[in-house]
């Protein structure tokens, strides 16, 4: 059984509203560490990442992309802590934070693992350029840069342009998209069980192939959850919001078959947002997940 490790990002750059920032604090307080403890596991909680606030004077601004030198070396930084930790041969849970860490996230798995497919948990596509963003915010963009598409600042953090392969990435739970942003879906070759294919098929057979593509010629899967995935009846206290999203019941199934599969090597946390939550429903419902995902059953 692998260690783990948590590491918090609290940015807040990579969007429009003020709180996620406190998502790491929120995630610890809904009690983290000790429900991994619980189930057997040796965590190591290694605080978290220097992160400016948006109060700070933006440097170099950049016209189109908000907080980009910010998310930049906000980015390098996680990348060097997660390569290290998966070095020393244990499990990087990465605390967010808005979903522009996961840039760090995945250029850190990169240096460290030759393969690794990724399932991202998302309402939403984040497969934005700085050519289609609606909205100039990173957030939306850092599965289109982990692929290698994107502004260069961006994709050469870690060195390596593209830090997965297209063809073992999957998107779940997908129901806003931007027009552009599709064309560059499946441009780019990545599959997308939307809403209404999870409706129609079921989360089991989704999680199924998704699986089955996150591990084909891999070393293992990184989860990247955003927290508005799930519908916001479940989880209100995210920054965007998105209805008719997956259910706890569905949540927990995927995580349950994760953990089945007995493969995941990283994972990342965010949009946690606790100023729009209510009484920390949603950090509660991030930690529940992140049990089944390690293995938490019933019996
Ligand atoms: N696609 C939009 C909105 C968005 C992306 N990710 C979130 N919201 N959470 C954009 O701004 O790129
Ligand atoms: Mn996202
Ligand atoms: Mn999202």
């Amino acid at each position: 059984m692998k260690e783990l490790r948590i590491i918090g990002v609290p940015s807040d750059l990579g969007q429009g509203r003020r709180g996620v920032d406190m998502g790491p604090s929120a995630i610890r307080y809904a009690g983290l560490s000790a429900a991994l403890e619980r189930l057997g596991y040796k965590v190591e909680d290694l605080g978290n990442i220097n992160v400016p606030t948006p109060e700070m004077k933006e440097q170099n601004q950049n016209a189109k992309l908000r907080y980009l030198h910010e998310v930049t070396e906000v980015a390098k930084n996680l990348c060097g802590m997660v390569s290290q930790v998966v070095r020393e041969g244990h499990l990087p849970i990465i605390l967010g934070g808005d979903h522009s860490i996961a840039i760090g996230s995945l250029a850190g798995m990169a240096q460290s693992s030759t393969d690794y497919g990724v399932i991202w948990f998302d309402a939403h596509g984040d497969m934005n350029t700085e050519q289609t963003t609606p909205s100039g915010n990173i957030h939306g963009m850092p599965l289109a840069v982990s692929l290698g598409y994107g502004h260069d600042q961006l994709v050469t953090i870690g060195d390596l342009k593209q830090k997965v392969k297209p063809e073992n990435v999957v998107l779940v739970g997908i129901r806003s998209i931007d027009e552009d942003e599709a064309r560059l879906i499946r441009e780019a070759g990545v599959r997308c069980y939307t809403m209404a294919e999870i409706d129609r098929r079921g989360m089991a057979q989704v999680m199924t192939e998704a699986i089955e593509i996150a591990t084909n010629g891999t070393d293992g899967i990184h989860l990247s959850l955003d927290l508005d995935s799930l519908d916001p009846m479940f989880a209100p206290g995210v920054g965007t919001p998105v209805y008719g999203g997956v259910t706890y019941r569905e949540g927990h199934l995927a995580m349950e078959m994760l953990a089945a599969s007995d493969s995941l090597v990283s994972v990342d946390v965010v949009e946690v947002n606790p100023i729009l939550d209510e009484h920390n429903r949603t950090a509660i419902m991030a930690v529940e997940l992140v049990e089944s995902l390690f293995g938490k059953t019933v019996l």
